[in-house]
């Protein structure tokens, strides 16, 4: 790996004269820093999965690598820090899929309202040929896809009333993502999407800006929307993957041996993550109850899947169906 200071000149004077000062004083001088944000907060699942990552990735290069969490959007929301690692200000992110398609069009596929039944279905496609393609189409876009990681499937809150059936979203001012497929499908529900930066939303739930949002329980937990937000309805209208992903910058110096130790952190990272959001989609609801929210449990999902179907046409009209179909007919449907 070239020395730290050859990403910015500036900079790395700053560091050289520093080390030089510091070599003395400490040989971690030498080991380079790598910030992982992220727009969650420091107990989230994604934290769980930063906390694998960083033990990984110190342990596989001896030190030579130290990582630096920057949780709760601390480096902005999802779209801009992704911003941030095309021009390199940041090092890696791990976001959900919810801006990405700005980025990488071939990832809204992903978004589709209903397009996975279960966690095993969409870990199965992410992890297989399919997501290892997406994978690559990201690398393609200024980006560094380092691994498919998860969010979690998506459930309603809003503040007004219990969500059964699509009728009850009618009218509601719901925070979505930035996100135009999220935005089709709320508003084939007849809500009023509202797109909004993950770090802005508790914020304007509590202002009533709007009425309610969609998240995994891990998120609305974590993030302690319960605070903000009267009733649950366990929708599992999308299933949101995340992403771990690293700057082209900081790639750009790192030999091919240290590549693989960032990968090898990073499926650390998933794991870890996967396991945090499957524990809380069943113990965090009981915990959401016991912090005074009402959950609608026993959703019939087929009105749903019926009224978000213009979101599908959106998608198809623009991007055709040939990835659709693929991730459909793949084995992991046929299990
Ligand atoms: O990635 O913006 C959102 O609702 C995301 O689910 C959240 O930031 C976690």
């Amino acid at each position: 790996m070239k020395p730290p200071f050859a990403r910015h000149s500036l900079t790395g004077a700053l560091i050289c004269a520093t080390s030089v000062a510091l070599s003395a004083v400490s040989l971690d001088a030498d080991a380079q820093s790598v910030t992982i944000a992220h727009a969650t907060s420091d107990s989230s699942s994604y934290s769980k999965g930063v906390d694998a990552f960083k033990a990984t990735l110190e342990k596989l290069s001896d030190g030579q690598f130290t990582v630096t969490e920057q949780p709760a959007g601390a480096l902005g929301g999802e779209r801009s820090m992704i911003e941030g690692l095309q021009i390199g200000t940041i090092d890696g992110v791990i976001t959900s899929t919810g801006p990405l398609g700005n980025f990488v069009p071939e990832t809204y596929v992903l978004d589709l309202p209903f397009l996975f039944d279960d966690y095993q279905q969409a870990r199965c496609v992410l992890d297989g040929p399919i997501g290892q393609e997406l994978l690559d189409k990201i690398d393609q876009n200024n980006l560094v896809g380092l691994a498919w990681t998860e969010n979690g499937f998506r459930h309603m809150t809003n503040s007004q009333r219990s969500i059964r059936t699509p009728d009850d979203v009618e009218g509601l001012k719901l925070r979505t993502m930035e996100n135009k497929v999220h935005m089709a499908a709320f508003k084939a529900m007849g809500a009023h999407p509202t797109p909004m930066a993950f770090p802005e939303l508790f914020t304007a739930l509590q202002q009533g800006t709007v009425d309610g949002q969609e998240n995994p329980i891990s998120v609305i937990l974590t993030s302690n929307l319960w605070e903000a937000q009267d009733y649950l309805s366990l929708t599992g209208h999308v299933y949101s993957p995340a992403i771990m992903l690293a700057s082209p910058v900081l790639w750009g110096e790192l030999s091919d041996e240290e590549k693989d130790w960032f990968r090898e952190a990073a499926k650390a990272g998933t794991q870890a993550t996967r396991a945090d959001v499957s524990r809380l989609e069943t113990d965090g609801v009981k915990t959401l109850e016991d912090h005074g929210m009402t959950v609608i449990r026993d959703i019939d999902k087929a009105p749903f899947r019926k009224a978000v179907q213009p979101a599908y046409k959106i998608y198809t009209d623009e991007y055709g169906s040939e990835m659709l179909d693929r991730i459909h007919g793949s084995a992991c449907f046929n299990r």
